[in-house]
């Protein structure tokens, strides 16, 4: 079922309270305010990223600091989903600063890390950048649960963020990742200077794809050092709630990720951002290279919330188209 332009843009424009009020009652009609899910990222192949994007620490263009690290070994990696696990996180995403998948031993290495990854009984999501049919068919026989590519902003703005590939580009990596039958995670950042008309056409891409996405990560920018966007101004909190509530109305049984730009984030912003609908967070100190709140931290305010984390594979589950 297609969802029009015109909709989107009244959802986004809708009064705060209102529209929080809303996603709160779809969020309640599909899912029940105590399952949010936990996730661990680590970043398996970092910096020196040939791409341009103009948000990212990890491009090696851009004088970041970021160390350039190989791919790592495969027992470093189920080591630290173990740990992962043992903190509590049912997902584990494997991120690489690639700007695509190559077909040589590298490759061969991540999917023995996806199958080690499964075999600890935890969800299993990587990042690698664009993947053809045949790598994504390769993946899910490996046993992975969803592959992350997000399309980031609208297709307008798009051009304004990343010279190096094309938003189609992004889009037929999306289709070689359903056509596999591995689900989707796919979302964005807020607070790139996008306008609302970006957001709004961002947020009508995302609903649009058939099927929606599983899994919808909504970042807020980290303006990191180095990068064109280290400037740029931080997100006002309530526009960070209002994505993400327009997300689970739109998506209504999509997981929402509340994912990076955390640290900046009240705890009550956040409370907020759960009742808006968001059901999922990344824990530990660290995303891919930035920083995080802590496992204590989280732990506290989780519990404040009377949220207990989700078992493992709650979360599932088919869309129809
Ligand atoms: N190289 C792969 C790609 O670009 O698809 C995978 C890794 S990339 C780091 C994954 C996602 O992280 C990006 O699509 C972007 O949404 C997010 N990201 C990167 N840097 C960020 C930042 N500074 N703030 C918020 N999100 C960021
Ligand atoms: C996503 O949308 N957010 C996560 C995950 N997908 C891979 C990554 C956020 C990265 C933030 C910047 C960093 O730590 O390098
Ligand atoms: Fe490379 Fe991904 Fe960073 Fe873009 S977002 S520079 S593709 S690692």
């Amino acid at each position: 079922m297609s969802v029009s332009l015109e909709y989107v843009n009244e959802l986004y424009k809708l009064p705060f309270l209102q529209l929080v009020a809303q996603a709160s009652a779809v969020h309640r009609a599909h899912h029940n305010y105590e399952d949010i899910q936990l996730c661990t990222l680590l970043s398996v192949k970092t910096g020196g990223c040939p791409e341009d994007c103009a948000y990212c620490p990890q491009a090696a263009r851009y004088h970041t600091g970021v160390e350039v690290q190989k791919l790592m070994d495969v027992d470093a990696v189920l080591g630290a989903a173990r740990e992962a696990k043992g903190n509590g996180s049912t997902r584990f995403c494997m991120g690489a600063a690639w700007r695509e998948v190559r077909d040589n031993s590298d490759f061969d290495r991540v999917l023995e890390m996806v199958r080690g990854v499964r075999e600890l009984g935890m969800e299993v999501c990587t990042t690698l950048g664009m993947i053809t049919a045949s790598q994504a068919k390769k993946l899910k026989e490996a046993g992975l649960t969803a592959y992350n590519h997000n399309l980031d902003t609208s297709e307008s703005f798009y051009g304004q963020i990343i010279h190096t590939r094309e938003y189609r580009d992004r889009l037929i990596t999306l289709d070689n990742v359903q056509a596999a039958g591995i689900s989707l995670c796919c979302g964005g950042i807020v607070g790139m200077g996008e306008s609302d008309d970006d957001r709004i056409a961002f947020l009508h891409t995302l609903a649009n794809l058939d099927p929606y996405p599983e899994s919808v990560p909504i970042n807020a920018l980290v303006p990191v050092k180095g990068t064109p966007l280290a400037e740029q101004p931080l997100l006002d909190p309530f526009m960070f709630v209002r994505m993400i509530a327009c997300a689970r109305i739109l998506m209504p049984r999509a997981r929402v990720r509340l994912s990076a730009g955390r640290l900046a984030l009240s705890e009550e912003a956040q409370a907020l951002a759960f009742l808006a609908g968001a059901n999922s967070i990344f824990t530990g100190e660290k995303l891919l290279t930035t920083g995080n709140p802590g496992f204590d931290e989280d732990h506290n305010l989780l519990k404040k919330l009377g949220v207990k984390p989700t078992v493992p594979y709650s979360s599932e589950f088919q869309i129809s188209a």
